[in-house]
Parts: structure tokens; sequence; C-alpha cells
């Protein structure tokens, strides 16, 4: 089994109910066990500010999947949960599911990166990541212990306890 860990994104609609939904379907994945899931965090809108506040969360999986079938997977979930039809019209995408990590592996595939792009600056992934992992190193060799220390908060609050808890 390969050690992953998933980020999940949401800002429409009901974001917990839509992260609490994310957190459920990631339990049920293919030659895959859910090991943990992250409280839920409520964060600042990172990009365009005229957006409503985030719900954000990370889940760590043991999983028998290659890379790409688990981002298949990921992009199932999104399509499935992700998206509302408002006016009959696929409205705008309210899941966002990231591989952050896939046990020790650099991917650079035209569909996945792996260790996730943007991780290591974004306090609402790296507070739950370290919630779940505080001795990670990552395998670049960085401590996710230094990327936490510098990484500024931006208003990042606990905002419902982890699944199951
Ligand atoms: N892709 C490549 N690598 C990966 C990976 N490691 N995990 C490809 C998942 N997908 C990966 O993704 C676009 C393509 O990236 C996919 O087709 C896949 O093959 P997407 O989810 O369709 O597009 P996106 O999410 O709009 O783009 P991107 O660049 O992933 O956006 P971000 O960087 O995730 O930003 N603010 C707060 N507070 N919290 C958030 O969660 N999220 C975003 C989205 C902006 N602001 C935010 C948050
Ligand atoms: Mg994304």
């Amino acid at each position: 089994m390969i050690e992953a860990f998933v980020a999940i994104g949401s800002n429409l609609g009901d974001p917990l109910a839509q992260a609490r939904r994310a957190v459920a379907a990631l339990a049920t994945l293919p030659e895959s066990e859910l090991q943990q899931a992250s409280s839920f965090y409520g964060s600042r809108p990172m990009g365009p500010a005229d957006q409503p506040d985030y719900v954000n969360a990370v889940v760590r999986l043991h999983t028998r999947l290659g890379p790409l079938a688990l981002l298949d997977q990921l992009q199932r979930i999104e399509l499935e949960q992700g998206r509302v039809r408002k006016d009959e019209r696929w409205g705008p995408r309210t899941l966002d599911l990231d591989l952050l990590l896939y046990g020790e592996e650099h991917i650079q595939h035209e569909r996945l990166t792996v260790p996730h792009y943007g991780m290591k600056e974004r306090e609402f992934v790296l507070l739950p990541l370290a919630e779940l992992a505080p001795a990670l190193v990552l395998p670049c060799g960085t401590p996710l212990t230094d990327l936490v220390a510098r990484c500024p908060r931006n208003g990042l609050a606990i905002i419902a306890a982890a699944v199951g808890e």
C-alpha cells in the first residue's frame, strides 16, 4: 500500500457539507483505505478576493491504485459531487480534490504533478496536513514543520471537528 494525502477544497453552496461528502466518498475508493481525516478549516480565498471563503481539509489514504488511477477517482468524485445544476446549466465547480503526495514519488505527467505545485505555500493545505502527519518530511527533504513555521495563517481557523470525532 502507498500512503497518499489528498486535499479537499470547497467554497460554494454549503461548503462544509460538500467537504464532508467528499470525505465520505474518499472512504469508498476502490483498493484503498481512508486512514484519517483532518478537522475542517475555514480559509480566506487565495486568488480573486470576490469569492466566498473556503472550507479545506486533508485526508490520509492507503492505496494500491496507481497515481493516475487515483487521479481518475478524484476527478470522478469532483464530477459526481462537485458540480451543481443551476437553471439547467452546469454551475461552477464546488469541489476541488488535489493529490498532494503519493508516497515519496515525484511525478511530472501532463495530467499530474506530485507533490502538488502549490502545497508548500498554502496555509489551508499545510496546517491540516500537519494535523495528520506532524513529523512528515516531503520528498524533497523539507520537514513539514519548517513550511508550517514560515507560512502566514491568513485567518485560517478550525470550524468543525474531523469526520468520526
Ligand atoms: N493536476 C496536476 N497535478 C494535480 C494534482 N497533484 N492533483 C491537473 C490534482 N490535479 C492535478 O485541475 C486542473 C488540472 O490539474 C487537472 O485536470 C489535473 O489533471 P482542476 O482542479 O480542474 O483546476 P483548478 O483546481 O481550478 O486549478 P488549480 O491550479 O489546481 O487550482 P488551485 O491551485 O487548486 O486553486 N483558496 C482557499 N482558501 N482554499 C482553496 O482550496 N483553491 C483554489 C484553487 C483557489 N483558492 C483557494 C483554494
Ligand atoms: Mg485543483
